[in-house]
C-alpha cells in the first residue's frame, strides 16, 4: 500500500491523526520514533534551518530534496507544506507530479499570494483570488497520476483578516475544486475561531488545525467538530532551539565538555538514528 493510501484510511479512520512538523530526515526520524502518524515538512522549519525567513526563499525543488530524505527514513507518510505551490496553476501540476514521483502523500497549497511570508509575521497578508486558487487546485488534481496522493488545500483567510464567512466561502470552493482536506489556519490567542469553523462546515472534506498559536485545545474538542489532522508545526524545531542554546552557553563559559554529557545525547543514539549497521555501533 502507498503511503498516501494509508494516509487516505488514517484520516477516515476514527481518530485524530497526529502529525508533527521536521526540517530533515534526523527530525523526521523522532517524529517517528515518539510514535506519531505522519511527519508535516514544513516550510518554517526548513527556512529556519537554512538560517532564512519563511518567505518563499527557496525553490522548489529545494523543498522537495528534504521532504524526500525524511520519506526515505521514515515509514510515515510525508506531509509536505508546499506553501502557495511554487507559483500559478501550471508550476502547482509541476509540483504535484515531482512530489508524487518521489512518494510524497500530501502536499499543502496555501491561498496567499506569491511570495509568502510566514502567517505569524508583523505584517500585512494578501490572499489570491478564490478562482485563482481554485484553478491551482485544479490543476494539481489533475496533474497527479494515482488518485492517491492528498491535495490539501490551505485557507489563510483567517490569518489576512477576513471573517468566518469568507474563510468558510474559500474552504467550499476548494473543497468543490476537489481538495482533498481543508487546512485553516489561525494566529488567535485561543481556539475558537479554528472551532467555530468546524461548528459550520458541512462537507464530507476532513479538516487540519495547526495548533500554534491555540496550543490549549485538545485533540478531542477538534475532532468533535471536524478536523481529523492535527499538526503540530514547529514543536520539535523549538525544542531543539532551546536546548543547543542551553548547551552551548555551557560550553561557552566552561575550559572543557566535562560537564556537559548529561545533556547530550549520546554517540551511540546517533548512530542508531543513522541506522549504522549494527557492526559499526560499538563504540571505538
Ligand atoms: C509551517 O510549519 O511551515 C507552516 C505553519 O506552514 S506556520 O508556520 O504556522 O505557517
Ligand atoms: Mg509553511
Amino acid at each position: 500500500m502507498s503511503k498516501a493510501t494509508e494516509l487516505r484510511a488514517l484520516l477516515s479512520g476514527d481518530r485524530m491523526v497526529r502529525t508533527v512538523g521536521a526540517r530533515d530526515g534526523l527530525s523526521a526520524k523522532l517524529v517517528q520514533e515518539a510514535g506519531f502518524d505522519a511527519v508535516w515538512a514544513s516550510s518554517f522549519e526548513t527556512s529556519a534551518t537554512h538560517g532564512l525567513p519563511d518567505a518563499s526563499l527557496l525553490t522548489m525543488t529545494q523543498f522537495l530534496d528534504v521532504a524526500e530524505a525524511m520519506n526515505l527514513v521514515v515509514d510515515l507518510p510525508i506531509v509536505a507544506d508546499c506553501d502557495t505551490g511554487f507559483g500559478g496553476p501550471l508550476n502547482v501540476a509541476y509540483a504535484v507530479q515531482r512530489y508524487e514521483k518521489r512518494g510524497i502523500a500530501a502536499m499543502s497549497i496555501e491561498d496567499k499570494m506569491f511570495p509568502k511570508m510566514n502567517s505569524f509575521a508583523a505584517t500585512a497578508q494578501h490572499l489570491v483570488s478564490t478562482e485563482e486558487f481554485v484553478q491551482k487546485i485544479q490543476a494539481g488534481k489533475q496533474a497527479q497520476e494515482s488518485g492517491d496522493l492528498l491535495l490539501i488545500a490551505r485557507t489563510e483567510a483567517l490569518i489576512a483578516g477576513f471573517d468566518l464567512d469568507e474563510a468558510l466561502r474559500r474552504a467550499h470552493a476548494y473543497a468543490d475544486a476537489g481538495a482533498d482536506a481543508i487546512l485553516v489556519h489561525s494566529k488567535s490567542r485561543n481556539p475558537d475561531q479554528v472551532l467555530g469553523f468546524g461548528a459550520r462546515w458541512d462537507r464530507d472534506v476532513p479538516l487540519v488545525a495547526v495548533p500554534t498559536t491555540y496550543p490549549v485545545v485538545s485533540e478531542k474538542d477538534l475532532y468533535e467538530v471536524g478536523y481529523r489532522l492535527v499538526i503540530y508545526a514547529n514543536h520539535g524545531m523549538r525544542a531543539a532551539i532551546k536546548g543547543m542554546r542551553a548547551t552551548l552557553a555551557d560550553l561557552a563559559r566552561s575550559d572543557s565538555a566535562a560537564g556537559l554529557e548529561d545533556s547530550l545525547a549520546s554517540m551511540a543514539e546517533v548512530f542508531a538514528l543513522q541506522n549504522m549497521p549494527a557492526a559499526f555501533q560499538e563504540l571505538a
